[in-house]
């Protein structure tokens, strides 16, 4: 099999800047993959979708997203996205996952929809030691991506919950950087707010009331 000039050019790169000696807090955190471009709505969020991956970092968590990897963003912690196929692309796969470590990431998030979604699985095994979060993209992928024998991990969440997948990666992330760790705090802190704001308005508006003050507006 021939590696297409566009996919070759990607694999060279992410080689050279395994070799450059990048600082760390210059690097990108997290690393998001993903099988093809139409599994961004999960992601990422948006289109009718529920927040993806990518909302959790930028808008819940103060992360940038970091896209190229020679000239970082201001903000402290980063993430970077590709589309990257274990079935399309092996060699990017490959490529990607050997890498990832001495490019500076401390976890990645891959994501992949139909019933062969080898991705998340794959690029686990060859990113180890490194922590690989799986995101199932539809539920018949469940199973293929959390189905690793013993031996080799892999860390998933349920279909489509690539929001989840990024608080994930944070988690892992804030053992090591505080910061990180209090932005998850707050964000919980949030979001309990919202449960119990709700639940009062729900209580005391009444149902109908609520539905008009809610659903009506
Ligand atoms: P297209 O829309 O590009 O046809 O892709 C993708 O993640 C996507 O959900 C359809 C679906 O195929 C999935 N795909 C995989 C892999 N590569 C692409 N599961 C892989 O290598 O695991």
């Amino acid at each position: 099999m021939t590696t297409a000039d566009s996919v070759q050019s990607l694999i060279d790169q992410l080689h050279e800047q395994a070799e450059m000696d990048v600082p760390d807090e210059a690097t990108p955190d997290v690393g998001i993959v993903m099988g093809s471009d139409s599994d961004l709505a999960t992601m990422a969020g948006g289109k009718g979708k529920r927040p993806g991956a990518y909302a959790a970092l930028a808008d819940e968590l103060g992360f940038e997203e970091q896209t190229d990897y020679t000239d970082a963003p201001e903000a402290r912690f980063t993430f970077e996205t590709f589309v990257v196929s274990a079935h399309r692309t092996p060699e990017l796969m490959y490529a990607y996952a050997e890498t990832a470590e001495d490019r500076g990431l401390d976890v990645i998030i891959a994501g992949a929809g139909g019933k062969s979604a080898d991705l998340p699985n794959m690029t686990a095994s060859i990113a180890y030691p490194l922590p690989v979060i799986g995101v199932p993209v539809q539920e018949k992928s469940v199973d293929s991506v959390i189905g690793m024998p013993q031996g080799a991990p892999i860390t998933a969440v349920d279909a489509g919950k690539s929001f989840n997948a990024a608080l994930t990666a944070a988690q892992i992330l804030s053992r090591q950087h505080e910061e990180i760790r209090e932005r998850l705090v707050d964000y919980h802190d949030g979001l309990q707010e919202g449960v119990g704001d709700v639940s009062r308005d729900l209580h005391e508006l009444g149902t109908p009331g609520f539905k008009a003050e809610y659903w009506d507006r």
